[in-house]
């Protein structure tokens, strides 16, 4: 059938290239500034319409490549990417099957114009493309329509830029336009001089085209009525995975939506190192040891690109990518004290069901016994003489003070298993749970109080991306620190400040609510995370594993052999191998507690003296529970999330006591006072109906230990507070 009309955020308008005086129809990108445009021939008088075009990509150089898919989606689409190498723009047509790399495609025909170029702070390929108007696939362009296209951009260059046929990592970001095709037809004699290199008259011929019907990407267009749910829950972290789980378990009709793709095999990923082959199917994310590649791989397509520290976006959130330390809460991590409101003291109910779900390990390995423990062995040493006690630390979760003990880690079976493993594959197999990955949120659309629906980039969800709720629908924000921060500005909720950047951005205020429904919070206010201090060290009975180096690209072949057969060694457990706390008095009379964590290796070592490297071990030292620092995080014009006030030290008695840790907590607080909170109670945003946030944003104050196993007690906690308050489906 054709599409009669479809709004997008962008559509497509005519303008003209200065500097090569073609006139183009398209957009361009507010958030990159990349643009994109394509100029058609006259439509046919009879027969078949020409099936070529003349497009253009101007990129500004942080672009280090782009791509266009001509049908709107990526999947059994034409595919065009193009990249700079020197003074050159090296590109080819691309096909893909799935979510994957995306191969060569043999069938059209493309040809550079002379404004190509690079200059000093951009790079622009112009180009004939011939037979490029329909693809054997379920959708093409009807030159006398309009259709969608999508962008995809990339920060990170290609791995092999001479080669048009070069791999390259997942793109950035994408995003969707209107292109209208039948407004973007020149005249014979000016298509010939665009193609002759020459401008042309500056005018284009808009046409209205026959009415005849065309095929369109069924993927970039709702075919069918938009599916309402009773909650949408946004981001497939542990706090989203948790609700959904648990939402879905009550009957609830509910969708969890993510913006990242698979992470473990048993999600679809796909990302193995070279030395294992079938019949093995373990992804980076499932081997625990490849726990410390994640940092040095080239491509790092598992990290948020567009927020300034480390943050996992793929399904399982940081939970897919971090070192996995797991230890029950304290107590005192739900306290008054610790900024908690009443009513969430007796976590206990809620802790005692996620260890039912999710029991920790301190032996990984599945052999039973432990690996690399000689930095354990060495550290011990040190803190018997004064007066730490020894423990298996998950026992007494209370017992904090002079205690260590073998790291604890949430793996299941030798491999990553966290809520993904878990959670989430109870959740998949209700028929009432809907997953979609590779779908970004970008706000809630709301009426004052009430929000109606969820704004996405994929229009097959419903009428411009927006997903409908049902009567009393709900929407729980588990997006992270940074991701929850950036959907509330964009829906108008935050700080007066962060409100005018998003309102300054074209794209973001076309779907702000109006500044009269602008509801004012502390987003982004009250962040903490661990200050740490990276001690090494170097003692002769150390193996330092290569400092971790090889692990991806070729760890030693028993360690292999063991693996693969065993689920077994050294490579079934992330690098650290002891935590230890210890409580610290200040002068200011409060507690401040020190976590330490022990690991053969060393990440950075900045020193002039001489070491031997294969001896090195690490203790890491975080202030967690007790510090009083506070922080600030917030967008960039082009709505990057970043920290603005840095948390770490902006008292100087925490600096006393003892520097970044991804353990952001408390940019959405949970409170009782809408002046130094975001959330209630019952986790709902106040001055909302409908409202919820569910991730380590709403965390008042930093746990004792690594903060996911309290986040995920207290995902339990809010999501049993969501369906036991009145008003909801
Ligand atoms: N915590 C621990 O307890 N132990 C550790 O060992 C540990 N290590 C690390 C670590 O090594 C690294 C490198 C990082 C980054 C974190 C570590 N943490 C550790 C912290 C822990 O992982 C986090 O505290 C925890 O994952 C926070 O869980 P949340 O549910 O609050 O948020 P996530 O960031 O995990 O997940 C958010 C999800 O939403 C992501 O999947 C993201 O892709 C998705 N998302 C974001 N914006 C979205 C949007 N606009 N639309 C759709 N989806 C979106």
């Amino acid at each position: 059938m054709r599409r009669k009309s479809i709004v997008f955020g962008q559509s497509s308008s005519s303008y003209t290239d200065s500097g090569n005086g073609i006139t183009f129809q398209g957009i361009t990108d507010p958030t990159y500034g990349v643009t994109y445009g394509a100029v058609f021939p006259p439509l046919a008088t009879s027969g078949a319409n020409p099936n070529d075009f003349i497009g253009e990509i101007v990129a500004p150089l942080a672009a280090k490549w782009v791509g266009l898919a001509l049908g709107g989606a990526m999947i059994g689409d034409l595919l065009l990417v193009a990249w700079p190498n020197g003074n050159e723009i090296v590109y080819s047509s691309r096909w893909a099957t799935d979510y994957i790399q995306p191969v060569q495609f043999v069938g059209p025909t493309i040809t550079n114009l002379p404004s190509t170029a690079v200059n000093s702070t951009h790079w622009k390929w112009v180009f004939h493309c011939q037979n490029c108007t329909s693809w054997g696939g379920s959708s093409s362009i009807d030159p006398s329509g309009s259709g969608v296209w999508a962008w995809a951009y990339s920060n990170v260059a290609v791995n092999d830029p001479s080669n048009p046929q070069s791999t390259f990592p997942q793109h950035t970001d994408f995003g969707f336009f209107g292109e209208n095709f039948a407004a973007a037809h020149a005249s014979a004699a000016d298509y010939a001089n665009y193609l002759a290199g020459k401008g042309g008259s500056g005018t284009t011929t808009t046409s209205t085209g026959p009415t005849s019907t065309s095929t369109t990407s069924a993927s970039s267009t709702p075919t069918t009525p938009a599916v309402a749910y009773d909650y949408v829950v946004v981001g497939a972290g542990p706090g989203g995975i948790i609700t959904a789980d648990r939402l879905s378990q009550a009957g609830k009709k509910v969708l969890l939506l993510e913006r990242g793709g698979p992470s473990t095999a048993e999600t679809g990923g796909t990302d193995r190192p070279s030395w294992e082959s079938s019949p093995y199917n373990y992804t980076k994310f499932d081997i625990p040891g490849l726990f410390e590649s994640m940092f040095t791989d080239p491509n790092t397509f598992w990290w948020c690109k567009d927020i300034t520290v480390f943050a996992g976006c793929l399904v399982g959130g940081g939970t897919s990518v971090n070192g996995a330390l797991y230890w029950y809460p304290t107590d005192s991590d739900f306290s008054t004290t610790n900024g908690w409101p009443n009513g969430w003291q007796n976590h206990a109910p809620y802790t005692q069901m996620l260890m039912q779900r999710l029991p920790s390990t301190d032996t990984p390995s599945q052999d039973g016994k432990r690996y690399l423990t000689q930095s354990y062995d060495v550290v011990a040493q040190l803190l018997k003489p004064q007066g730490f006690q020894s423990s298996t630390i998950n026992n007494s979760p209370n017992q904090k003070d002079r205690v260590y003990g073998y790291s604890a880690f949430d793996f299941i079976g030798g491999k990553r298993g966290g809520p993904v493993a878990t959670y989430l594959q109870t959740a998949l197999a209700r028929p009432n749970f809907t997953y979609k990955d590779y779908v970004m949120v970008s706000s809630v659309v709301r009426n004052g109080s009430t929000i109606t629906g969820v704004r996405t980039n994929d229009t097959s969800l419903g009428p411009n991306g927006v997903v409908p709720l049902n009567k009393n629908g709900r929407v729980v924000l588990s997006a992270g620190s940074f991701g929850t921060m950036r959907i509330l500005f964009q829906s108008g909720i935050g700080p007066a400040d962060q409100l005018a950047i998003v309102a300054s951005n074209p794209t973001a205020a076309a779907n702000l609510p109006p500044s009269n429904q602008y509801i004012s919070l502390p987003v982004g206010m009250n962040v903490s995370d661990n200050p740490s201090i990276n001690l090494v060290f170097t003692h002769p009975s150390i193996d330092a594993y290569n400092n971790w180096a090889s692990v991806w690209t070729g760890p030693p072949q028993a360690d292999i052999q063991q693996y693969l057969t065993s689920l077994s060694g050294v490579l079934a457990s992330a690098s650290p191998k002891m935590n230890f706390w210890e409580a610290l008095g200040g002068p200011d009379q409060k507690t401040r507690w020190l976590q330490g964590t022990v690991r053969p290796g060393a990440a950075s070592i900045n020193t002039t003296n001489p070491y031997n490297a294969s001896q090195i071990f690490t203790i890491t030292t975080y202030l967690s529970q007790g510090i009083t620092s506070r922080g600030r995080l917030g967008v960039t014009a082009s709505l990057n999330a970043q920290p603005i006030v840095q948390p770490w030290f902006q008292d100087p008695i925490d600096k006393q006591a003892t520097m970044d840790s991804n353990h952001w907590v408390g940019s959405a607080k949970i409170g009782t006072d809408p002046s130094v909170a975001v959330v209630d109670s019952n986790v709902k945003v106040f001055n909302t109906d409908n409202l919820f946030v569910v991730d380590a944003s709403i965390i008042p104050a930093l746990p004792m230990g690594n903060p996911h196993g309290m986040l995920m007690s207290a995902a339990e906690h809010a999501v049993a507070n969501i369906l036991a308050l009145a008003g909801g489906p």
